[in-house]
């Protein structure tokens, strides 16, 4: 949620983890910000200049942070040889992401970033709130029907933040979502079209509240942090037990259905291109590993040259020599 505090939640996490002699590994994927108050050991802006993007394509500032994504996630691969070494040495990898929980959750790009950190290491999602956003039921039924729905698309284990709880006390909203009486209770005076929809969703869901794990923090006095990184060893917990398998199992389907609907093209072309007596292409037999690596490689090449003649800085990752320093010059 944009403005909630997740990059202040960030460096808190960062100073917490550095107190307990716990070094982490910071990463951001926000192409927009302006202002990062840690130093990231990844930063989306050495390798995507946001504001080009926006001027070269004609696009806003979602559509910019979208395709600086989608340029950032072409690139993904490296990030990942980076922090696969890099965890060796570092409990902890920390990503902050964009504000708009769409633009990351629901792009293609955000899709395949955190199934490909998923699929190598156990990945938790800390979905944050700004509970001062959250004291009226509807705004509080709202803000959950957002977590479900992030809970669903990544699949992934979830710690549920209610952030600035030095401003409001953040008991209230853990309360409503342990017990459901109390939430009705909170809506109860309420008869708009809004307040009903929330109080049957909050019955829909009540089974997938309780199960929620939520924990009231602050980024700005260090509040809640223990039970935080208690939900999170719980979370990697699950992790290892029930979504390890279960994503592997995705992947390897996907990329099975994505072959042989490849191959069905390509025989379909074969045979379109044979129509008419005349053969022009000899139908053969589906494409073999190694011609798909080669296809692979040839479409890199040609993105690789598409950033160029955009004069899209992007090669800033290629240099992971520098000891746990993988900051380059930025382009701001
Ligand atoms: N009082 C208070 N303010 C906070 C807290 N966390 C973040 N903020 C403020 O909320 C605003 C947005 O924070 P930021 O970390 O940039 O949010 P992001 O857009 O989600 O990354 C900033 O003005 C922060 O100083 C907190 O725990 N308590
Ligand atoms: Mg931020």
């Amino acid at each position: 949620m944009a403005g909630s505090g997740k990059t202040s939640f960030v460096q808190r996490i960062h100073a917490h983890l550095h107190q307990k002699e716990r070094p982490t590994y910071l990463v951001n994927l926000d192409p927009a910000v302006y202002q990062v108050p840690f130093d990231p050991n990844i930063d989306i802006r050495d390798t995507v200049n946001y504001k080009e993007v926006m001027k070269q394509y004609g696009l806003g500032p979602n559509g910019g942070i979208v395709t600086s994504l989608n340029l950032f996630a072409t690139k993904f691969d490296q990030v990942m040889a980076l922090l696969e070494q890099r965890s060796q040495t570092h409990d902890y990898m920390i990503m902050d992401t964009p504000g708009q929980i769409e633009v990351f959750t629901w792009s293609a790009s955000g899709q395949i970033i955190t199934e490909t950190l998923a699929s190598t290491f156990p990945t938790v999602v800390a979905y944050v709130v700004d509970t001062a956003r959250c004291v009226s039921p509807v705004t509080f039924m709202s803000n959950m029907l957002y977590a479900c729905s992030i809970c669903y698309k990544t699949r992934l284990p979830f710690v549920l933040v209610f952030n600035k709880s030095d401003l409001v006390d953040a008991q209230f909203a853990l309360d409503w979502l342990k017990d459901y009486e109390s939430f009705n209770e909170a809506i109860a005076s309420e008869t708009t079209y809004i307040a009903t929809l929330a109080r049957s969703m909050g019955l829909v869901l009540e089974e997938f509240y309780t199960q929620l794990r939520a924990v009231a923090v602050s980024a700005f006095t260090g509040a809640g942090m223990d039970d935080f990184f208690e939900a999170v060893d719980a979370a990697v917990v699950e992790y290892n037990e029930e979504y390890k398998t279960m994503l592997q199992t995705l992947r390897q389907k996907r990329v099975e259905a994505e072959t042989s609907e490849r191959q069905a093209q390509l025989r379909r072309l074969a045979e379109d291109m044979q129509s008419g007596g005349h053969t022009i292409l000899n139908a053969r037999p589906p494409l073999d590993p190694s011609e798909d690596s080669r296809l692979e490689e040839e479409s890199g090449r040609i993105m690789a040259s598409f950033l160029r003649s955009q004069q899209l800085p992007h090669d800033d990752l290629d240099d992971d020599e520098e000891d746990d320093d993988d900051r380059h010059h930025r382009h701001r």
